[in-house]
């Protein structure tokens, strides 16, 4: 079934637009790590400011291209694997929601109103349309789930007895994720940040704020990281040449996503006050859980290269590796996602160090957080996006990939560069390096009391490593320009499905993992029981309310006068 005409045009510009905004997001990390190194030593450059900079970086690469991606995405697999087209108007209405939440939160960003970085934590206080941007943008981002139900439904009825596609049960996953994980955030700002912001309360519950953020922000990465993670288990394997050697396991860790993603983001709070150790001490516990289905994707998809290298003539215990398609620029997309997978296997291992109560003191809010942050979010989930969007724009528009090996060249450059990168912010990090902070003007200065030339050769690793990084994406700008450019290939009009579905190797049937019901209900309890103690205690401590602050100065905000 090919897709209806004005969904393809919808889908475009769900990923076209964000890529374009990411062009800013990927300059201002290359700025980051310029400033960080002591190459920029100003509190602004080319008329922006550090944390202005900061906070577009933030927002437009982990908010606003790994959203629209999901949306774009999601939109694609349910409609080519229930083979029945979804609603136009549902999916307009999400389009423009989405779209005036980004130009709002954009301007607002851009005109130096809302430099709160991606966590707008308070005290640092926005813009009111930073926030009101912020609500539209999520609210756009709900609706697809509630077009994509009712196709859903009516599948089941045709197809009675059949399990849902693998990719579908994925994306629901991910967005029955998404709909969890908004609602605390969603109450953040409308009742906390948006009422203080326009003056109407003199003060916000900060400890609450941040609470209610992290309740929304670690599932916020599971978010990222499930669309990734069904071009894992469905397309992986038949790029490289075989078969998925588990479905249970895929459905089994898309299920476990659900129960376990929000119950935990505490673990980002270890060193918050007003919080019981026992409370904190659970959630580390649940979030050393939510990397066992991380762990059997880890195995089965292993397994599942295996099974593909044997069959293209592999042999030996380890000599089987050589026979992947890792230089073939027919299947340019394997190495997206292979280069993920191998640079996710450094994340995982850092965010299990993080995740351990005690080690996390030693790191938490160094440059260790972004160097663990870049080898998850900027590494299976930022390649997924690219590789993902260049398979759709093209395949949408039946035009080639140019060139093939350009496009495989990409993710290379973009692991080399996160690898150095993030060895960088790692060593960084345990010498104490803080993030967030503009080291040019401080502890990358030689003429600043707090001149730390110990850094040196860890900020400077970063820069290198954050200039390879910019230049795969420059990489990936020329082939997708070129590919925009190219015309048409008749060819390409013949090809009825635009994204290659593995088959099952082992296909089990096992009904724990069929219904989404019991799972959704387990991790809403789950939710209840772990957030009802810290809730309790942060309201019934009464901790008292802030005013609203800027970045670069120790000056309250006056909200009846900052309007302007
Ligand atoms: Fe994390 C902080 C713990 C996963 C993103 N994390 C962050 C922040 C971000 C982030 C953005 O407990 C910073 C937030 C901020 O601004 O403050 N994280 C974890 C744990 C996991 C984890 C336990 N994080 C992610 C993922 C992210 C992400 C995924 C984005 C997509 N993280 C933390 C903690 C903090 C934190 C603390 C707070 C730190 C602080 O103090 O502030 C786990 O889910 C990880 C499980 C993953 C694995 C790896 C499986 C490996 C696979 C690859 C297999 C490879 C193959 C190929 C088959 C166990 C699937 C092999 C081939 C070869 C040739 C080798």
């Amino acid at each position: 079934m090919e897709l209806q005409k004005n969904l393809q045009r919808i889908i475009l510009i769900e990923l076209l637009v964000p890529l374009t905004l990411f062009i800013f997001g990927a300059y201002h990390g290359v700025m980051q790590v310029m400033y960080q190194s002591g190459v920029i030593r100003a509190t602004s450059f080319a008329g922006i400011d550090y944390y202005e900079g900061l906070t577009a970086h933030g927002i437009i690469n982990a908010i606003v291209l790994t959203t629209f991606f999901a949306v774009a995405f999601g939109t694609m697999v349910v409609s080519q694997e229930l083979k029945s087209p979804v609603s136009i108007a549902g999916a307009t209405l999400s389009l423009v929601l989405m779209l005036l939440g980004t130009v709002m939160t954009a301007a607002m960003i851009f005109l130096g109103k809302a430099s709160v970085l991606y966590t707008f934590y308070p005290p640092l206080m926005a813009h009111p349309l930073f926030y009101l941007g912020l609500v539209l943008f999520i609210v756009g981002s709900w609706v697809p789930l509630f077009t994509w139900i009712p196709v859903y439904m009516r599948w089941r009825k045709e197809n009675p007895g059949r399990k849902t596609p693998l990719g579908v049960v994925g994306i629901f996953a991910t967005f029955i994720v998404w709909q969890l994980a908004t609602l605390p955030v969603a109450f953040e700002v409308l009742v906390q940040l948006l009422p203080w912001s326009l003056g109407w309360t003199s003060g916000v519950n900060v400890m609450l704020s941040r609470t209610l953020f992290w309740f929304f922000g670690h599932p916020l990465v599971y978010f990222w990281l499930l669309p990734t993670y069904v071009l894992y288990y469905t397309m992986l394997p038949k790029l490289a040449g075989g078969k998925l050697f588990s479905d249970f396991a895929g459905r089994f860790t898309f299920m476990a996503l659900i129960l376990l993603s929000c119950p935990l983001g505490l673990h980002h709070q270890f060193a918050d006050p007003g919080i019981s150790t026992t409370s904190k001490g659970i959630q580390g516990v649940l979030t050393l859980m939510v990397a066992i289905p991380s762990m059997l994707t880890a195995f089965t998809l292993a397994a599942s290269l295996e099974l593909a290298a044997r069959q293209r003539g592999g042999k030996g215990l380890f000599g089987w590796w050589k026979q992947l398609p890792y230089f073939d620029p027919e299947v340019w997309l394997f190495p997206y996602l292979f280069c993920g997978l191998v640079i996710f296997l450094f994340g995982g291992i850092t965010g299990i160090i993080n995740a351990s109560y005690s080690m996390n003191n030693v790191v938490h809010n160094t440059a260790w957080v972004p160097a663990h942050f870049h080898l998850t979010v900027g590494g299976p989930v930022f390649l997924g996006i690219l590789g993902g969007s260049l398979l759709i724009i093209t395949g949408l528009l039946k035009k080639p990939v140019v060139s093939g090996t350009l496009a495989m060249i990409v993710p290379y450059v973009w692991m080399v560069g996160t690898f150095v990168f993030s060895t960088g912010f790692f060593m960084g990090g345990l010498r104490g390096e803080p993030r967030r902070t503009n080291l040019g003007l401080t502890y990358m200065n030689p003429a600043s009391p707090s001149y730390r030339p110990d850094w040196w050769l860890a900020t400077h690793m970063g820069m290198v490593g954050g200039c390879i990084m910019g230049l795969a994406v420059l990489l990936y700008f020329i082939v997708l320009v070129r590919s925009l450019a190219a015309a048409p290939d008749a060819a390409l009009s013949q090809v009825p499905y635009l994204l290659p579905i593995s088959e099952p190797y082992h296909d089990e049937d096992v009904s724990a993992v069929r219904n989404f019901t019991p799972w959704v209900i387990a991790a809403v309890l789950l939710c209840v029981a772990s957030y009802y103690a810290p809730v309790r205690d942060i309201v019934k401590n009464g901790i008292r309310t802030a005013p609203g602050f800027r970045p670069n100065s120790p000056v309250a905000v006056d909200t009846t006068r900052s309007k302007s």
